[in-house]
């Protein structure tokens, strides 16, 4: 199953939202996930425009953010949903629950940071046992049945807009362009070839809805004039879980029982799992087709390619695209501050996306 591709996949995976994420890699040619570890709402937000046209996947740990907003129509939830729509990409919010089920399921959908709303992926850390996950489903499906009056956004695409036309932040009022091009990958780089997408202005939008709830932000609803990525549906409603089955941190006590245990839950849960953060894929049985995201990736400097990636001397430990993608199977990579710390995040960004890119491609071949 290794040899599958992300498109062919798409056609069979049961949940939703590894549906829709499938048909974005396929899409973007991306399988990078950016870890958006940064000090201030400002710069999240920042670098999440500016990243996102290479990645699929932002992941945030808001609880390190400060200046969070946590309004829940134009807070910072709010304001990443609509940069997900945009360069569509979804949320993913690096919690690592890990407490007894009544617990996790408040600390998801309550509080003032209501997860839940605004974060399309979430995952748990196993360890209290898998009434966690259970706990998790049964708040995720009592969430979307909250809503079952379903807002039903139609979305005429409009003329796509030039890149540059997106750049500047009050921009709203963007001038459709004629001269769009599609979301380049730079024309030599044979990693990219097949990007397709661009953005697009949406022009109408009809929203309905019953008027006991107010529509809410993070469920993929667009509004007159917004900005949309063009290519893909909305993403669906159903939100999604990756369980930790194995980190990469030295000396970690994730164990193989462990990590077997994570693989039972996931089976249990096929409705709402969408698969683990791991260091290699986990799918053995036929049917299995969970998506691996793997943190603890860097690439070597661009100006010294034989140099080593190591670790960063607090326990992390690194590897390269081509070790966790071509060799380890997995799906997706993180990184953090392999993107994060480099003088040109977006340009460095590209760099994850065509080397982790060209690893899936040699897989498939
Ligand atoms: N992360 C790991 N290892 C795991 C699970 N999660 O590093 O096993 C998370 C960290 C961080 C990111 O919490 O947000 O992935 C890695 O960042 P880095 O690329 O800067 O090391």
């Amino acid at each position: 199953s290794l040899k599958k591709t992300y498109a062919k996949r798409a056609e069979t995976v049961k949940h939703p939202l590894s549906l829709y994420l499938y048909k974005l890699m396929d899409l973007k040619a991306s399988n990078l996930c950016l870890s958006a570890d940064v000090a201030t709402a400002r710069e999240l937000l920042w670098i999440a425009d500016k990243v996102g046209p290479s990645i699929v996947v932002l992941k945030t740990h808001y609880d390190m953010v400060s200046g969070w907003d946590f309004h829940p129509e134009h807070g910072t939830g709010a304001r990443l949903a609509a940069l997900a729509r945009k360069h569509g990409f979804l949320i993913f919010e690096d919690r690592k629950f890990g407490d007894i089920g009544n617990t996790v399921e408040l600390q998801y959908t309550s509080g003032s940071a209501r997860i839940i709303d605004w974060a399309h992926i979430v995952n748990v850390n196993m360890v209290p046992g898998k009434a966690s996950v259970t706990s998790l489903a049964n708040a995720a499906a009592r969430w979307l049945e909250r809503y079952p009056y379903e807002v039903r956004t139609s979305v005429t695409v409009g003329t796509p807009l030039r890149d540059e036309d997106t750049d500047d932040e009050g921009a709203s009022g963007l001038s459709p362009n004629p001269n769009a091009k599609d979301i380049e990958g730079g024309s030599n780089d044979k990693a990219s070839e097949g990007r397709k997408g661009s953005i697009v202005s949406v022009t109408t939008v009809t929203q309905q809805y019953e008027p006991a709830h107010s529509p809410r932000f993070g469920r993929g609803i667009a509004e007159e004039g917004e900005q949309l990525f063009a290519g893909v549906e909305e993403p669906p409603l159903e939100r999604g879980l990756l369980i930790l089955a194995q980190m990469s941190s030295q000396g970690n006590f994730m164990n193989a029982e462990y990590t077997k245990a994570c693989v039972e839950a996931a089976r249990e849960h096929k409705e709402f799992v969408m698969g683990f953060i791991s260091q290699e894929s986990l799918n053995s049985e036929e049917e299995d087709d969970f998506i691996h995201m793997t943190p603890g990736c860097q690439l070597p400097p661009e100006d010294d390619d034989m140099a080593e990636v190591k670790g960063d001397g607090k326990g992390q430990q690194y590897n390269t695209p081509q070790k966790i993608i071509g060799i380890a199977g997995a799906d997706i990579v993180i990184v953090g501050r392999g993107i994060l710390k480099a003088g040109d995040p977006e340009h460095e960004a590209e760099r994850y996306r065509s080397a982790a890119w060209k690893a899936y491609t040699e897989r498939v071949r």
